[in-house]
């Protein structure tokens, strides 16, 4: 058996994370020969609730579950982590402005960013899911000098598989038949679904489907889909969010199956014409614990207007928190 691997997580006693935990102790994040040491944070007022999901955790005796320590602060429960998975955040309440919750998660995450850059392992990867996702990653990274931004990512796998879903049920084929879709810029409904690249059993999708449908129907519906499971449920997407965050890291660790394209928020380098340094979601293949952006893919008329769109929004959050940003 190989040694453990710890692996944090905040807001562990939240709705994700009531899916996301027992699915990591059950090996389908990191692989089923991987055992795990759990370090799970939460608020102050939020530890009684954490014991509870630790008991439940126990109880099931995952033959891979090594370790689980409780946390009411990030400084200890990042301590020595190979994996951080960022899940809490401060919901937007009544009456909040938009600017003022991300500023108010920005000094969430600037204190996560130091925190660990001082205490994880100096190899952490970082995935970040708390709202408003992209910007908190961006405000991570940039607290933590001595990592490498590389190894921070933003959550977009939820809207890649919302994409692959939604078509999947559209075209009458399963998941399995359908590759290469992508999910560009900011997780919010300024995103570009693009199916430019995607296939239907090794055909291309485009061919397959109605253009009118895929603009007018299928765009908007992937990203609005929160906000549609948020009306009809009366609350958000939780399970969803919590397969999305094992599917990520574990393409990100493990790699993508070979030929296939993957989406993640990650550091933009230029690419596609985005500015350098907002996270931004890009088709990407995984390797070797990296990933590299798929590059060369043609963007048409329609995509760049999309594009630019999405990039002006990550760009108006950036100049919001811009002040508390380290230089
Ligand atoms: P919940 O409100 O159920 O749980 C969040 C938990 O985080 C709470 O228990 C809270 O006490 C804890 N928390 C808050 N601030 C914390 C901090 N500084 N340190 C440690 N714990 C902290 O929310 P849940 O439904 O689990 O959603 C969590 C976050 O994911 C939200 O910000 C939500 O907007 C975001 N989402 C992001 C998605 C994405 O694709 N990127 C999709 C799903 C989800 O909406």
């Amino acid at each position: 058996m190989r040694r453990p691997v710890r692996i944090a997580v905040t807001g562990a006693a939240g709705a994700i994370s009531y899916s996301l935990l027992f699915k990591i102790a059950a090996g389908e994040m990191m692989g089923k020969d991987q055992p795990v040491i759990l370090q799970l944070i939460e608020l102050p007022h939020a530890m009684d609730s954490l014991r509870g999901v630790a008991m439940e955790l126990m109880d099931c005796a995952y033959p891979l579950l090594h370790t689980i320590t409780l946390h009411d602060n990030v400084e200890d429960g990042f301590n020595n982590a190979h994996y951080a998975l960022l899940v809490g955040a401060k919901p937007r309440g009544p009456g909040m402005e938009r600017s003022d919750l991300l500023e108010e998660n920005a000094a969430i995450f600037a204190r996560q960013g130091k925190a660990l850059n001082d205490y994880a392992n100096r190899d952490v990867k970082v995935l970040i899911t708390g709202n408003p996702a992209n910007t908190n990653a961006l405000i991570a990274s940039r607290n933590a000098p001595d990592l490498s931004p590389s190894q921070f990512t933003c959550l977009t796998r939820l809207d890649h598989n919302r994409a692959k879903g939604i078509l999947a049920n559209h075209s009458g084929a399963t998941t399995r038949d359908i590759g290469g879709i992508m999910i560009w810029g900011n997780h919010s409904a300024t995103q570009y679904p693009d199916l430019h690249q995607a296939t239907i059993l090794g055909k291309p999708a485009l061919s397959q489907i109605d253009t009118a449908w895929y603009r007018d129907e299928f765009i908007p519906k992937v990203q609005k889909r929160g906000a549609e499971i948020i009306e009809a449920r009366g609350l958000s997407s939780a399970a969803s969010a919590a397969q999305a965050i094992v599917d990520q890291m574990r393409d990100w660790v493990l790699g993508t199956e070979p030929g296939e394209i993957t989406s993640m928020g990650i550091l933009s380098d230029g690419s596609y014409g985005i500015t350098k340094g907002i996270f931004f979601s890009f088709p990407v293949r995984c390797n070797y614990g990296r990933y590299q952006i798929v590059q060369d893919i043609s963007v048409n008329e329609f995509g760049r207007k999309r594009l630019t769109e999405t990039e002006e929004e990550l760009l108006e959050e950036k100049a919001v928190v811009e002040h508390l940003l380290p230089k």
